[in-house]
Protein backbone atom coordinates (compact mmCIF):
# COMPACT_ATOMS: atom_id res chain seq x y z
CA UNK A 1 0.00 0.00 0.00
CA UNK A 2 1.94 3.20 -1.73
CA UNK A 3 0.30 5.58 0.91
CA UNK A 4 -0.18 3.83 3.91
CA UNK A 5 -0.56 5.79 7.16
CA UNK A 6 0.15 9.21 5.31
CA UNK A 7 -2.04 12.15 6.08
CA UNK A 8 -3.25 13.21 2.36
CA UNK A 9 -5.43 16.07 1.63
CA UNK A 10 -7.99 15.91 -1.85
CA UNK A 11 -9.01 19.10 -2.75
CA UNK A 12 -12.31 19.12 -4.24
CA UNK A 13 -15.10 17.69 -3.84
CA UNK A 14 -16.48 16.55 -7.15
CA UNK A 15 -16.29 13.27 -9.51
CA UNK A 16 -12.19 13.82 -9.19
CA UNK A 17 -12.16 14.61 -6.16
CA UNK A 18 -14.41 11.79 -4.62
CA UNK A 19 -12.44 9.06 -6.54
CA UNK A 20 -8.91 10.21 -5.37
CA UNK A 21 -10.16 9.79 -1.93
CA UNK A 22 -11.76 6.42 -2.21
CA UNK A 23 -8.71 5.22 -4.21
CA UNK A 24 -6.32 6.68 -1.62
CA UNK A 25 -8.11 5.30 1.22
CA UNK A 26 -7.95 1.76 -0.33
CA UNK A 27 -4.23 2.82 -0.67
CA UNK A 28 -4.07 2.99 3.02
CA UNK A 29 -4.11 6.95 3.20
CA UNK A 30 -5.56 9.09 6.34
CA UNK A 31 -7.70 10.93 3.93
CA UNK A 32 -9.32 14.69 4.29
CA UNK A 33 -11.23 15.92 1.42
CA UNK A 34 -11.41 20.03 1.12
CA UNK A 35 -14.08 21.57 -0.34
CA UNK A 36 -14.39 25.84 -0.61
CA UNK A 37 -18.38 25.36 -1.24
CA UNK A 38 -20.38 25.45 1.84
CA UNK A 39 -21.42 21.84 2.73
CA UNK A 40 -24.92 22.68 2.25
CA UNK A 41 -24.58 23.58 -1.32
CA UNK A 42 -22.42 20.11 -2.41
CA UNK A 43 -24.01 16.79 -2.97
CA UNK A 44 -25.16 15.12 0.28
CA UNK A 45 -24.76 11.60 -1.17
CA UNK A 46 -21.35 12.60 -2.16
CA UNK A 47 -20.57 13.70 1.32
CA UNK A 48 -21.79 10.78 3.44
CA UNK A 49 -20.93 8.06 1.37
CA UNK A 50 -17.24 9.29 1.57
CA UNK A 51 -17.59 9.78 6.17
CA UNK A 52 -18.74 6.51 5.54
CA UNK A 53 -15.74 4.85 3.80
CA UNK A 54 -13.67 7.38 6.86
CA UNK A 55 -12.66 10.28 4.70
CA UNK A 56 -12.63 12.98 6.50
CA UNK A 57 -14.65 15.90 5.44
CA UNK A 58 -14.13 19.77 5.34
CA UNK A 59 -15.87 22.46 3.78
CA UNK A 60 -16.42 25.82 3.59
CA UNK A 61 -13.91 28.65 5.45
CA UNK A 62 -12.51 26.04 7.27
CA UNK A 63 -11.16 23.99 4.36
CA UNK A 64 -9.74 27.01 3.14
CA UNK A 65 -7.78 28.18 6.10
CA UNK A 66 -6.77 24.50 7.42
CA UNK A 67 -3.80 24.28 9.13
CA UNK A 68 -3.22 20.39 9.20
CA UNK A 69 -0.17 18.48 8.51
CA UNK A 70 -0.16 16.79 5.35
CA UNK A 71 2.46 14.65 3.30
CA UNK A 72 0.33 15.25 -0.06
CA UNK A 73 -2.08 16.95 -1.73
CA UNK A 74 -4.33 15.45 -4.79
CA UNK A 75 -5.77 18.81 -6.43
CA UNK A 76 -9.19 18.69 -8.80
CA UNK A 77 -9.23 19.80 -12.28
CA UNK A 78 -11.36 22.52 -11.94
CA UNK A 79 -9.55 24.34 -8.75
CA UNK A 80 -7.29 26.50 -10.10
CA UNK A 81 -3.68 26.60 -8.59
CA UNK A 82 -3.94 30.43 -8.25
CA UNK A 83 -7.18 29.48 -5.94
CA UNK A 84 -6.87 30.11 -2.10
CA UNK A 85 -7.87 26.82 -1.42
CA UNK A 86 -4.86 25.44 -3.63
CA UNK A 87 -2.61 28.41 -2.65
CA UNK A 88 -2.98 26.71 1.45
CA UNK A 89 -1.35 23.78 0.68
CA UNK A 90 1.15 25.25 -1.91
CA UNK A 91 2.10 27.93 0.18
CA UNK A 92 3.16 25.15 2.85
CA UNK A 93 5.10 23.93 -0.06
CA UNK A 94 2.90 20.48 0.72
CA UNK A 95 3.54 18.00 -2.93
CA UNK A 96 0.97 18.81 -4.88
CA UNK A 97 -0.25 16.37 -7.76
CA UNK A 98 -3.39 16.20 -10.03
CA UNK A 99 -5.78 13.55 -9.65
CA UNK A 100 -5.05 12.65 -12.84
CA UNK A 101 -1.30 11.95 -12.41
CA UNK A 102 -2.20 10.06 -8.74
CA UNK A 103 -4.81 7.65 -11.14
CA UNK A 104 -1.87 7.16 -12.98
CA UNK A 105 0.29 5.99 -10.42
CA UNK A 106 -1.64 2.94 -10.00
CA UNK A 107 -2.55 2.41 -13.40
CA UNK A 108 -0.53 -1.28 -14.98
CA UNK A 109 -1.95 -0.50 -19.20
CA UNK A 110 -0.95 1.94 -21.29
CA UNK A 111 -2.92 4.61 -21.82
CA UNK A 112 -4.10 6.75 -25.46
CA UNK A 113 -4.32 10.10 -24.37
CA UNK A 114 -6.72 12.61 -26.63
CA UNK A 115 -6.50 16.20 -26.13
CA UNK A 116 -7.63 19.06 -28.48
CA UNK A 117 -9.38 22.33 -27.45
CA UNK A 118 -12.73 20.26 -29.75
CA UNK A 119 -13.44 16.93 -30.21
CA UNK A 120 -11.87 15.23 -27.28
CA UNK A 121 -14.81 13.72 -25.68
CA UNK A 122 -16.32 12.72 -29.13
CA UNK A 123 -13.06 10.91 -30.17
CA UNK A 124 -12.34 9.50 -26.97
CA UNK A 125 -16.17 7.95 -27.13
CA UNK A 126 -15.30 7.09 -30.80
CA UNK A 127 -11.89 5.33 -30.15
CA UNK A 128 -13.04 3.02 -27.19
CA UNK A 129 -16.29 1.76 -28.89
CA UNK A 130 -13.62 0.95 -31.98
CA UNK A 131 -11.29 -0.92 -29.89
CA UNK A 132 -13.56 -2.29 -28.08
CA UNK A 133 -15.28 -4.35 -30.92
CA UNK A 134 -12.20 -4.85 -31.91
CA UNK A 135 -11.55 -7.06 -28.87
CA UNK A 136 -8.84 -4.59 -27.38
CA UNK A 137 -10.55 -3.89 -23.77
CA UNK A 138 -10.70 -0.51 -23.08
CA UNK A 139 -12.30 2.11 -20.93
CA UNK A 140 -13.24 5.71 -22.12
CA UNK A 141 -12.26 7.98 -18.80
CA UNK A 142 -10.39 10.84 -17.76
CA UNK A 143 -12.09 14.67 -18.93
CA UNK A 144 -14.91 12.58 -20.23
CA UNK A 145 -16.77 12.02 -16.66
CA UNK A 146 -15.09 8.84 -15.64
CA UNK A 147 -11.84 9.61 -13.06
CA UNK A 148 -8.83 7.43 -13.86
CA UNK A 149 -8.40 7.48 -9.71
CA UNK A 150 -11.72 5.09 -10.72
CA UNK A 151 -10.75 3.15 -13.22
CA UNK A 152 -7.22 2.61 -11.07
CA UNK A 153 -9.26 1.37 -8.02
CA UNK A 154 -11.49 -0.69 -9.92
CA UNK A 155 -8.87 -2.64 -11.34
CA UNK A 156 -10.22 -4.23 -13.98
CA UNK A 157 -8.54 -6.34 -16.99
CA UNK A 158 -7.68 -3.89 -19.72
CA UNK A 159 -5.80 -3.85 -22.67
CA UNK A 160 -5.37 -0.06 -23.27
CA UNK A 161 -6.84 2.63 -21.53
CA UNK A 162 -8.59 5.58 -23.81
CA UNK A 163 -8.15 9.13 -21.69
CA UNK A 164 -9.57 12.25 -22.45
CA UNK A 165 -6.86 14.67 -20.75
CA UNK A 166 -7.25 18.38 -20.51
CA UNK A 167 -5.03 21.19 -20.25
CA UNK A 168 -6.54 21.26 -16.48
CA UNK A 169 -5.45 17.63 -15.75
CA UNK A 170 -2.16 17.82 -17.82
CA UNK A 171 -1.07 21.02 -15.99
CA UNK A 172 -0.36 18.55 -13.30
CA UNK A 173 1.36 15.56 -14.33
CA UNK A 174 4.77 14.32 -13.22
CA UNK A 175 5.06 10.87 -14.99
CA UNK A 176 1.49 10.44 -17.13
CA UNK A 177 2.74 9.23 -20.15
CA UNK A 178 0.70 7.54 -22.97
CA UNK A 179 1.95 5.11 -24.94
CA UNK A 180 -0.46 7.14 -28.39
CA UNK A 181 -0.93 10.89 -27.61
CA UNK A 182 -3.92 12.44 -30.00
CA UNK A 183 -3.60 16.14 -30.57
CA UNK A 184 -6.74 17.02 -32.30
CA UNK A 185 -6.75 20.79 -32.87
CA UNK A 186 -6.02 24.36 -30.86
CA UNK A 187 -8.22 26.93 -29.99
CA UNK A 188 -7.85 29.87 -27.70
CA UNK A 189 -9.84 29.13 -24.72
CA UNK A 190 -10.08 28.53 -20.83
CA UNK A 191 -9.04 32.23 -20.32
CA UNK A 192 -10.39 32.77 -17.51
CA UNK A 193 -8.13 30.41 -16.28
CA UNK A 194 -5.20 30.94 -17.71
CA UNK A 195 -3.27 33.96 -17.85
CA UNK A 196 -2.68 33.79 -22.32
CA UNK A 197 -3.19 31.81 -24.82
CA UNK A 198 0.45 30.44 -24.53
CA UNK A 199 -0.17 29.54 -21.14
CA UNK A 200 -3.18 27.34 -22.05
CA UNK A 201 -1.37 26.07 -25.28
CA UNK A 202 1.88 25.06 -22.66
CA UNK A 203 -0.70 23.17 -20.27
CA UNK A 204 -1.99 21.03 -23.58
CA UNK A 205 1.60 20.43 -24.67
CA UNK A 206 2.14 18.69 -21.74
CA UNK A 207 1.07 15.41 -23.19
CA UNK A 208 3.96 15.03 -25.01
CA UNK A 209 6.05 15.35 -22.08
CA UNK A 210 7.23 12.23 -21.07
CA UNK A 211 6.58 10.27 -24.74
CA UNK A 212 9.63 8.37 -25.86
CA UNK A 213 10.96 7.53 -29.88
CA UNK A 214 8.99 4.43 -29.53
CA UNK A 215 5.69 6.14 -28.65
CA UNK A 216 3.40 7.80 -31.81
CA UNK A 217 1.57 10.67 -31.46
CA UNK A 218 -1.33 11.77 -33.90
CA UNK A 219 -1.35 15.01 -34.65
CA UNK A 220 -3.53 17.41 -36.99
CA UNK A 221 -1.15 18.18 -39.78
CA UNK A 222 -2.75 21.93 -39.57
CA UNK A 223 -0.80 22.17 -36.07
CA UNK A 224 2.45 23.99 -35.63
CA UNK A 225 3.77 21.64 -32.83
CA UNK A 226 7.37 22.18 -30.95
CA UNK A 227 9.86 19.59 -31.73
CA UNK A 228 8.19 15.93 -30.23
CA UNK A 229 10.13 12.66 -29.38
CA UNK A 230 7.31 10.19 -30.84
CA UNK A 231 6.98 9.05 -34.62
CA UNK A 232 3.75 11.33 -35.69
CA UNK A 233 0.66 10.20 -37.60
CA UNK A 234 -1.07 12.93 -39.21
CA UNK A 235 -4.33 13.81 -40.54
CA UNK A 236 -6.36 17.12 -41.89
CA UNK A 237 -9.51 17.03 -43.31
CA UNK A 238 -7.90 20.43 -45.50
CA UNK A 239 -4.84 19.67 -46.67
CA UNK A 240 -3.29 16.77 -48.91
CA UNK A 241 0.03 16.74 -46.59
CA UNK A 242 -0.87 14.64 -44.34
CA UNK A 243 -1.39 10.44 -44.00
CA UNK A 244 -5.03 10.63 -43.51
CA UNK A 245 -6.58 13.28 -45.82
CA UNK A 246 -9.89 13.85 -47.76
CA UNK A 247 -10.59 12.71 -51.12
CA UNK A 248 -14.14 12.54 -52.96
CA UNK A 249 -15.90 12.28 -49.61
CA UNK A 250 -13.58 9.60 -48.47
CA UNK A 251 -10.98 9.04 -45.96
CA UNK A 252 -7.80 8.13 -47.55
CA UNK A 253 -5.24 6.66 -45.82
CA UNK A 254 -1.88 6.11 -48.03
CA UNK A 255 -3.95 6.37 -51.26
CA UNK A 256 -6.25 3.66 -50.18
CA UNK A 257 -9.85 5.15 -49.86
CA UNK A 258 -10.83 3.81 -46.04
CA UNK A 259 -14.26 5.22 -45.21
CA UNK A 260 -16.78 7.11 -47.08
CA UNK A 261 -18.37 10.26 -44.83
CA UNK A 262 -22.13 9.40 -46.12
CA UNK A 263 -21.57 5.86 -43.78
CA UNK A 264 -21.35 7.15 -40.73
CA UNK A 265 -23.39 9.13 -38.73
CA UNK A 266 -20.94 12.17 -38.27
CA UNK A 267 -21.65 15.38 -39.68
CA UNK A 268 -18.85 18.57 -40.30
CA UNK A 269 -15.35 18.58 -41.55
CA UNK A 270 -14.31 18.42 -37.66
CA UNK A 271 -15.72 15.20 -37.36
CA UNK A 272 -14.19 13.95 -40.26
CA UNK A 273 -10.77 15.00 -38.47
CA UNK A 274 -12.12 13.19 -35.08
CA UNK A 275 -12.43 9.83 -37.39
CA UNK A 276 -9.44 10.49 -38.79
CA UNK A 277 -7.40 10.96 -35.79
CA UNK A 278 -9.20 7.67 -34.37
CA UNK A 279 -7.69 5.89 -37.26
CA UNK A 280 -4.83 6.70 -36.69
CA UNK A 281 -4.70 5.53 -33.50
CA UNK A 282 -6.20 2.15 -34.36
CA UNK A 283 -3.12 1.90 -37.31
CA UNK A 284 -0.37 2.62 -33.99
CA UNK A 285 -2.03 -0.14 -31.98
CA UNK A 286 -1.67 -2.55 -35.33
CA UNK A 287 -5.75 -2.74 -35.77
CA UNK A 288 -6.73 -3.59 -40.26
CA UNK A 289 -9.09 -1.05 -41.25
CA UNK A 290 -11.69 -3.47 -42.04
CA UNK A 291 -11.66 -4.09 -38.41
CA UNK A 292 -11.85 -0.52 -37.82
CA UNK A 293 -14.68 0.47 -39.92
CA UNK A 294 -17.94 -1.07 -38.73
CA UNK A 295 -18.09 0.44 -35.34
CA UNK A 296 -17.36 3.62 -36.87
CA UNK A 297 -20.46 3.07 -39.32
CA UNK A 298 -22.30 2.31 -36.64
CA UNK A 299 -21.43 5.48 -34.01
CA UNK A 300 -23.96 7.35 -32.87
CA UNK A 301 -22.99 11.14 -32.15
CA UNK A 302 -23.40 12.03 -28.12
CA UNK A 303 -26.04 15.11 -26.96
CA UNK A 304 -25.44 18.62 -27.24
CA UNK A 305 -23.16 18.52 -30.03
CA UNK A 306 -25.21 19.55 -32.65
CA UNK A 307 -28.09 17.38 -32.13
CA UNK A 308 -30.97 17.72 -33.67
CA UNK A 309 -33.92 18.61 -31.60
CA UNK A 310 -37.12 18.82 -33.77
CA UNK A 311 -38.89 20.50 -36.50
CA UNK A 312 -41.56 23.08 -35.73
CA UNK A 313 -43.08 24.98 -38.39
CA UNK A 314 -40.40 24.24 -40.61
CA UNK A 315 -37.46 25.27 -38.81
CA UNK A 316 -35.32 23.09 -37.00
CA UNK A 317 -33.78 23.20 -33.71
CA UNK A 318 -30.03 22.05 -33.01
CA UNK A 319 -28.79 21.97 -29.42
CA UNK A 320 -25.09 22.48 -29.52
CA UNK A 321 -24.50 23.35 -25.69
CA UNK A 322 -21.18 21.80 -25.56
CA UNK A 323 -20.16 24.57 -27.43
CA UNK A 324 -18.26 26.18 -24.77
CA UNK A 325 -15.31 28.61 -26.73
CA UNK A 326 -15.82 30.63 -30.05
CA UNK A 327 -13.81 27.58 -32.29
CA UNK A 328 -16.51 25.49 -31.39
CA UNK A 329 -19.69 27.78 -32.69
CA UNK A 330 -17.78 28.37 -35.40
CA UNK A 331 -17.62 24.86 -36.48
CA UNK A 332 -21.45 24.66 -36.12
CA UNK A 333 -22.06 27.65 -37.95
CA UNK A 334 -19.88 26.33 -40.91
CA UNK A 335 -21.61 22.93 -40.86
CA UNK A 336 -24.95 25.00 -41.08
CA UNK A 337 -26.55 25.15 -44.62
CA UNK A 338 -29.97 26.83 -43.54
CA UNK A 339 -30.46 31.03 -42.51
CA UNK A 340 -29.41 30.88 -38.49
CA UNK A 341 -30.75 32.13 -35.83
CA UNK A 342 -28.08 32.24 -33.19
CA UNK A 343 -28.76 31.47 -29.37
CA UNK A 344 -25.23 32.35 -28.07
CA UNK A 345 -23.88 33.34 -24.24
CA UNK A 346 -23.03 32.45 -20.84
CA UNK A 347 -20.24 32.94 -18.19
CA UNK A 348 -17.35 35.26 -19.00
CA UNK A 349 -14.26 33.61 -19.27
CA UNK A 350 -12.22 36.41 -20.27
CA UNK A 351 -12.50 36.61 -24.08
CA UNK A 352 -14.91 38.65 -26.39
CA UNK A 353 -16.86 37.44 -29.40
CA UNK A 354 -15.64 40.19 -31.98
CA UNK A 355 -13.90 37.25 -33.77
CA UNK A 356 -17.26 35.39 -35.06
CA UNK A 357 -18.40 38.44 -36.26
CA UNK A 358 -18.06 38.54 -39.91
CA UNK A 359 -18.97 34.72 -39.65
CA UNK A 360 -22.01 35.72 -37.79
CA UNK A 361 -22.65 38.33 -40.33
CA UNK A 362 -22.58 35.75 -43.40
CA UNK A 363 -24.42 33.00 -41.42
CA UNK A 364 -26.43 34.36 -39.07
CA UNK A 365 -30.26 36.24 -39.34
CA UNK A 366 -30.54 37.14 -36.07
CA UNK A 367 -29.00 36.50 -32.93
CA UNK A 368 -30.54 36.21 -29.51
CA UNK A 369 -28.08 36.36 -26.42
CA UNK A 370 -28.04 34.97 -23.06
CA UNK A 371 -25.76 35.29 -19.72
CA UNK A 372 -23.22 36.95 -18.44
CA UNK A 373 -22.01 38.05 -21.69
CA UNK A 374 -24.87 38.74 -23.05
CA UNK A 375 -24.47 42.78 -23.50
CA UNK A 376 -20.54 42.22 -24.58
CA UNK A 377 -21.76 40.13 -27.83
CA UNK A 378 -24.13 42.69 -28.59
CA UNK A 379 -21.17 45.10 -28.78
CA UNK A 380 -18.80 42.77 -30.47
CA UNK A 381 -21.19 41.99 -32.91
CA UNK A 382 -23.37 45.32 -33.58
CA UNK A 383 -24.15 47.04 -36.81
CA UNK A 384 -23.13 42.89 -38.59
CA UNK A 385 -26.71 41.15 -37.23
CA UNK A 386 -29.71 42.04 -35.67
CA UNK A 387 -28.84 41.06 -31.64
CA UNK A 388 -31.59 41.16 -28.92
CA UNK A 389 -30.91 40.14 -26.06
CA UNK A 390 -33.23 37.58 -23.54
CA UNK A 391 -33.21 37.22 -19.86
CA UNK A 392 -33.02 33.31 -19.33
CA UNK A 393 -33.19 30.51 -21.70
CA UNK A 394 -36.57 30.20 -22.17
CA UNK A 395 -37.31 33.55 -22.79
CA UNK A 396 -34.86 32.83 -25.70
CA UNK A 397 -36.41 30.29 -27.29
CA UNK A 398 -39.29 31.86 -26.90
CA UNK A 399 -38.05 34.86 -28.72
CA UNK A 400 -36.61 32.24 -31.77
CA UNK A 401 -39.68 31.12 -32.32
CA UNK A 402 -40.91 33.72 -32.89
CA UNK A 403 -38.53 35.24 -35.14
CA UNK A 404 -37.58 32.25 -36.86
CA UNK A 405 -39.13 31.45 -40.60
CA UNK A 406 -39.71 28.12 -42.11
CA UNK A 407 -36.27 27.07 -43.41
CA UNK A 408 -34.40 28.85 -41.18
CA UNK A 409 -32.51 26.61 -38.14
CA UNK A 410 -32.91 27.56 -34.44
CA UNK A 411 -28.77 26.79 -33.19
CA UNK A 412 -27.99 27.25 -29.77
CA UNK A 413 -24.83 27.02 -29.87
CA UNK A 414 -23.43 29.29 -26.49
CA UNK A 415 -19.41 29.73 -27.30
CA UNK A 416 -18.66 30.03 -23.32
CA UNK A 417 -19.61 27.92 -20.26
CA UNK A 418 -22.70 27.41 -18.64
CA UNK A 419 -21.65 27.98 -15.18
CA UNK A 420 -23.33 31.48 -14.47
CA UNK A 421 -26.96 29.99 -15.37
CA UNK A 422 -26.62 25.97 -15.65
CA UNK A 423 -25.29 23.06 -13.57
CA UNK A 424 -23.11 22.28 -16.72
CA UNK A 425 -23.40 21.76 -20.06
CA UNK A 426 -25.38 19.28 -20.17
CA UNK A 427 -27.69 21.01 -18.09
CA UNK A 428 -28.47 23.43 -20.60
CA UNK A 429 -28.46 21.84 -23.32
CA UNK A 430 -31.23 19.18 -21.42
CA UNK A 431 -33.10 22.24 -20.77
CA UNK A 432 -33.11 23.67 -24.34
CA UNK A 433 -34.14 20.27 -25.73
CA UNK A 434 -37.04 20.35 -22.67
CA UNK A 435 -37.99 24.07 -23.99
CA UNK A 436 -38.16 23.22 -27.71
CA UNK A 437 -40.01 20.02 -27.04
CA UNK A 438 -43.00 21.99 -25.58
CA UNK A 439 -43.52 24.50 -28.01
CA UNK A 440 -46.56 23.91 -29.80
CA UNK A 441 -46.80 25.05 -33.37
CA UNK A 442 -46.95 28.86 -34.25
CA UNK A 443 -50.74 28.46 -35.65
CA UNK A 444 -52.16 27.09 -31.99
N1 LIG B 1 -13.84 23.85 -5.72
C1 LIG B 1 -13.18 24.28 -4.58
N2 LIG B 1 -12.41 25.41 -4.67
C2 LIG B 1 -12.29 26.13 -5.81
C3 LIG B 1 -12.97 25.69 -6.96
C4 LIG B 1 -13.75 24.53 -6.88
O1 LIG B 1 -13.25 23.64 -3.54
O2 LIG B 1 -11.58 27.15 -5.81
C5 LIG B 1 -14.65 22.63 -5.62
C6 LIG B 1 -16.10 22.84 -6.00
O3 LIG B 1 -16.85 23.36 -4.92
C7 LIG B 1 -16.53 21.43 -6.38
C8 LIG B 1 -15.23 20.76 -6.82
O4 LIG B 1 -14.17 21.67 -6.54
O5 LIG B 1 -17.11 20.70 -5.32
C9 LIG B 1 -15.30 20.49 -8.31
O6 LIG B 1 -14.08 20.01 -8.81
P1 LIG B 1 -13.90 19.97 -10.38
O7 LIG B 1 -14.31 21.29 -10.97
O8 LIG B 1 -12.55 19.46 -10.70
O9 LIG B 1 -15.06 18.96 -10.86
P2 LIG B 1 -15.14 17.37 -10.94
O10 LIG B 1 -16.54 17.00 -10.64
O11 LIG B 1 -14.08 16.71 -10.16
O12 LIG B 1 -14.95 17.17 -12.52
C10 LIG B 1 -13.65 17.10 -13.08
C11 LIG B 1 -13.66 17.82 -14.45
N3 LIG B 1 -14.08 19.22 -14.27
C12 LIG B 1 -13.30 20.24 -14.71
O13 LIG B 1 -12.24 20.06 -15.23
C13 LIG B 1 -13.88 21.61 -14.54
C14 LIG B 1 -14.66 17.12 -15.37
O14 LIG B 1 -14.55 17.73 -16.66
C15 LIG B 1 -14.29 15.66 -15.50
O15 LIG B 1 -15.29 15.00 -16.26
C16 LIG B 1 -14.20 15.02 -14.12
O16 LIG B 1 -13.28 15.75 -13.28
C17 LIG B 1 -13.72 13.56 -14.17
O17 LIG B 1 -12.40 13.46 -14.62
C18 LIG B 1 -15.66 18.58 -17.06
C19 LIG B 1 -15.16 19.84 -17.73
O18 LIG B 1 -15.90 20.79 -17.84
C20 LIG B 1 -16.56 17.83 -18.04
N4 LIG B 1 -13.90 19.86 -18.20
C21 LIG B 1 -13.33 21.01 -18.91
C22 LIG B 1 -13.68 20.97 -20.38
O19 LIG B 1 -13.96 19.88 -20.91
O20 LIG B 1 -13.64 22.06 -21.01
C23 LIG B 1 -11.82 21.00 -18.79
Amino acid sequence: MRYNEQNIAVLGAGLSGTAAALLLKAEGARVTVLDSAEEKNLLKSTIDNLRKEGVRVICGKAADEDSSTYQMAVLSPGIDPASRLARNFSGRKIDMIGELELGWRFCETPAIAVTGTNGKTTTTELLAQMLNACGQRTIACGNIGKPLSEVARERKPLDVLTVEVSSFQLETTQTFHPSISLWLNFAPDHLDRYRSVADYRAAKLRIFENQTEQDVAVVNAAEALPKIRPRRITFSAYSNQADFRLSNGAIVYQNQAVLRLSDTKLRGLHNIENVMATLAAGVARGLLFEQMVPPLRNYEPRPHRCEFVREVDGVDYVNDSKATNLDAVEKALRSQTKPVILIAGGKDKGFTFAPLRSLVKEKARSTILIGEMAESIRRSWSGAVHSEIANSLADAVERAHVVAKPGDVVLFSPGTSSFDMFKSYADRGDQFRTLVQALPPLDQ
